[in-house]
């Protein structure tokens, strides 16, 4: 017996605060959908849940900035995604919603299961508060300069530009982005996680898939299963999310953080489904019956979310249950980025193509194709215009359109419509390809989420055909040979019918509509029945003497003209002059120079040369290392963010420039006393400067 009788298949949930781009296409809802229309033909029972994050402070950002409520935001990137998703022939059993009530309630019942369980702390720590507008301001909400690069407009979260990881109380000149007031600090109550209570349990679950998952999933769980997993704050003070369900007064005003409900969004969703297919307990089949398979589909930057955090959510509702437990992952297939001529997409630069104005103007099946062909399987890859055209006119156009319009067209004039003859096993296995085999590469390709494979089986499969029609040349020999021609016919139109079920996961446009030229009623789908394989069909030539085809052919892919794209090409032109322009922009506000400042207060700054004893990384902060730097008589420690740019190795031994004189600092538990000065080339690449000389150590700048 399989291991598993059922899978459920979810995909992370798009934030409901931006059109969904092709980057997101191609990392997650393409080849979800590409496994789950794989299980559908197999016959087996499976079923794709997903939906729109609808909480989260970026919302609430948007929302303030336009004026408008947040559900208004949410209300519109979750109408204008899920058409983007239909159009683009992304089939979801079903496509929710957190700001749903099914979702708060189920969302509250795991909180207060948790609570319940006592696992929960709660730590009283001090955030800023925005006295103006009367709230606590999360990360997100507070703007400063940042303490390692001197970035103005560094997150509270995050400095975009030294990409360092801060807290807001590490940023100098702290600002509230809601009022420009200097927030003050308060103390407030928190629930959290204690994810360390797992640890040994998430330790064991990754190790029992290291071979299973991918490795970059098992990579990056390993290295915070490292560092050790800390108390997770799953509260926060908002008024848009779940609100925490007790009435005790610390739970006022306070919501679920945004991760810890969403990720339940999954269930909730599944719950939505079964009451929609009239079942309403049918969601625990999926979640709670160990033969099912749970498979999320993800980027590459939700790996631990899905690996350390969910797992840890549903350990402990399972916790001294000994039914209706929840199983935990089988997979986490994550993919690497899509990126976009070369560059990252990046929703905040308007570099992108989002989804919905793609489709406006270029069919669904032809941009799966491209994006399935390029799948960001384990390296980042890259989606260009060029690209997606030759592929388009060659590969779909030429090779599997042209087959198959040639084949229905000739059947039509020269045999009156109709399948010419039957054709025995022996002539089909004489194609030059070896179904057998052809049929395991589409499940090993499937199943192991290998979908670049899973496609070129199919393209395979086209391209032999192709050229067997060729080579045939029914056109000529029916002048001389009508049976040959017509079995050269009976074998085409066989031919079509296969590629209309190899390639229906990546095409199912194109695919029903071949199957319709065929004679076929309904979709591909309607013709699955539970626990029969269509792709079996592949093994035998499926269509008898006499079976009906369509009177007419169409046209099943036209051709990109340069003059198509050549306006796509304009635009990233301009996009990229933007570009260029902005990070000119950066480099003359650089020469804006600081105010004119006397000799007095320049020999206040102690500049010295000093010696890199040794180097090492910070715990959590990926951007900095932490130097023992000799000057003269003294050994300081330094932190400095030039991680991304030096190996610790490469910093010892180096003479630096130290600022000696400059106040330490305590940035992530850990004192700075100094600062060593470094340049940033033009590539964002920062040079440390190295002073030469002999005998200088500890010698002063000047
Ligand atoms: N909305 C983050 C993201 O879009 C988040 C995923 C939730 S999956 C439960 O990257
Ligand atoms: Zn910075």
């Amino acid at each position: 017996m399989p291991k598993f009788t059922r899978t459920l298949v979810t995909t992370a949930l798009p934030y409901a605060n931006g059109p969904v781009h092709l980057g997101h296409l191609a990392g997650v809802y393409l080849p979800a959908d590409l496994y789950v229309r794989y299980k559908r033909l197999k016959g087996e029972d499976v079923i794709h849940i997903g939906g729109s994050d609808e909480h989260g402070v970026p919302i609430t950002l948007t929302a303030e900035k336009e004026g408008i409520s947040p559900q208004d935001v949410v209300d519109r990137y979750h109408r204008m995604n899920l058409d983007a998703f239909q159009k683009c022939s992304i089939s979801f059993d079903y496509y929710g919603r957190t700001s749903l009530p099914l979702h708060h309630k189920t969302a509250q019942e795991f909180f207060l299961d948790i609570e319940g369980k006592g696992i929960f702390t709660k730590k009283t720590e001090k955030l800023f508060f925005d006295r103006k507008a009367d709230r606590f301001l999360s990360d997100r909400y507070v703007t400063g300069t940042c303490p390692i690069c001197n970035n103005a407009e560094a997150n509270g979260d995050q400095c975009e530009q030294c990409g360092t990881h801060l807290s807001p109380l590490e940023l100098i000149n702290p600002k509230s982005k809601l009022s420009d007031a200097t927030p003050e600090l308060r103390e407030t109550m928190h629930w959290y996680f204690p994810l360390g209570r797992f640890q040994e349990a998430l330790e064991k679950y990754v190790t029992l898939h290291e071979d299973d998952w991918r490795p970059n999933v098992v990579n990056y769980s390993r290295t915070w299963l490292k560092q050790g997993l800390n108390d997770r704050a799953i509260t926060r003070d908002l008024s848009w999310g779940i609100p925490v369900p007790l009435d005790t007064p610390d739970a006022v005003g306070k919501v679920l953080y945004v991760w810890f409900d969403a990720v339940l969004g999954y269930i909730s969703f599944t719950k939505a489904w079964a009451e929609e297919q009239g079942s309403s307990e049918r969601w625990k089949e999926y979640w709670q019956d160990p033969q099912s398979r749970l498979v999320h589909f993800i980027g590459k930057d939700n790996v631990v979310f899905h690996t350390l955090m969910f797992p840890s959510i549903l350990m402990a509702w399972n916790e001294g249950r000994e039914t209706e437990r929840f199983n935990l992952a089988d997979n986490v297939p994550a993919s690497e980025f899509m990126n976009f001529e070369g560059r990252k997409f990046s929703k905040s630069r308007n570099y992108a193509v989002y989804l919905g104005e793609f489709l406006e103007k270029f069919p669904a099946d032809t941009l799966r194709y491209s994006i399935a062909v390029n799948y960001p399987e384990n390296k980042d890859t890259d989606f260009s215009w060029q690209d997606f055209q030759n592929r388009t006119n060659g590969e779909l156009a030429d090779t599997l359109g042209n087959f198959i319009k040639r084949s229905v067209d000739f059947t039509n004039s020269r045999f009156d419509g109709e399948v010419p003859c039957d054709c025995t096993p022996q002539e089909w296995n004489s194609l030059g390809i070896n179904w057998p085999e052809a049929l395991e590469q589409l499940d090993l390709a499937f199943e192991q989420f290998h979908f670049r494979d899973a496609v070129s089986v199919g393209m395979d499969i086209a391209r032999a055909a192709n050229r067997f029609l060729t080579s045939s040349e029914p056109w000529k020999v029916i002048k001389t040979d009508r049976e040959a021609a017509a079995k050269a016919m009976a074998l085409s139109l066989n031919l079509c019918h296969a590629l209309s079920i190899a390639l229906s996961p990546v095409l199912p446009e194109t695919c029903n509509k071949i199957s319709a030229m065929l004679g076929f009623e309904g979709t591909i789908e309607d013709r699955i029945a539970a626990g029969s394989s269509l792709f079996d069909q592949l093994l035998l030539p499926q269509l008898k003497a006499g079976h009906k085809i369509r009177a007419n052919s169409e046209i099943l892919f036209t051709k990109i003209e340069d003059s198509d794209i050549a306006p796509e090409l304009k635009k990233i032109e301009a996009l990229l002059a933007e570009a260029e322009k902005r990070e000119a922009g950066a480099a003359v506000q650089r020469m804006e120079f600081k105010p004119v400042i006397s000799f007095d207060d320049f020999g206040k700054v102690d500049l010295r040369v000093a010696r890199v004893l040794s180097a090492e990384k910070v715990k959590k902060a990926g951007k900095l290392l932490k130097l023992q730097v000799e000057v003269g008589s003294e050994t300081r420690q330094v932190l400095a963010g030039i991680a991304k740019h030096y190996t610790p190795e490469e910093m010892v031994g180096k003479n630096v420039v130290l600022v000696a004189n400059l106040a330490p600092r305590t940035i992530r538990d850990e004192v700075s006393e100094g600062m060593i000065l470094a340049v940033e080339g033009a590539d964002g690449k920062l040079f440390v400067l190295e002073p030469e000389g002999s005998e200088i150590n500890g010698q002063p700048i000047q």
